[in-house]
């Protein structure tokens, strides 16, 4: 349930709209009594409804499917979890399928957030 509702929220990218599936599947956590869900979608919430309003510049200098990797050179990111200035790096990808259509030398936006305690590409869009 967790992982379509982080998905949910990846593609609709409403801040309203997450937070409404958000009431929906915790009342529903909490008729199904004895679910211990709570807490950890609280933790979860405030990243992933802001995710989408805060996508980073990137060109893309290197692509590893194999490991789910991707080396992004890129601008200022500024997302709810994560902040750094301009850089060349190398980030996991949350899903192997961001990475399905990407090549050396794409412009990309994306955005990274922290997914525990590791910075994770969480969307990832190239630009033509
Ligand atoms: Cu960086």
């Amino acid at each position: 349930m967790k992982k379509s509702f982080l998905n949910l929220v990846a593609v609709c990218g409403f801040s309203l709209m997450a937070v409404n599936v958000y009431a929906d599947q915790r009342t529903m956590g909490m008729d199904m009594a004895g679910m211990k869900m709570d807490g950890m979608k609280m933790d979860k919430m405030p990243a992933d409804s802001m995710s989408a309003m805060s996508l980073s510049d990137g060109v893309v200098k290197a692509v590893d499917k194999e490991n789910s990797n991707i080396t992004l050179k890129h601008g200022r990111i500024k997302s709810a979890t994560v902040e750094m200035g301009p850089m060349t790096m190398s980030f996991p990808v949350k899903e192997k399928a961001l990475l399905s259509n990407v090549k050396v030398g794409d412009k990309v936006k994306f955005t990274v957030e922290n997914i525990d305690g590791t910075a994770t590409v969480t969307i990832l869009s190239i630009q033509k």
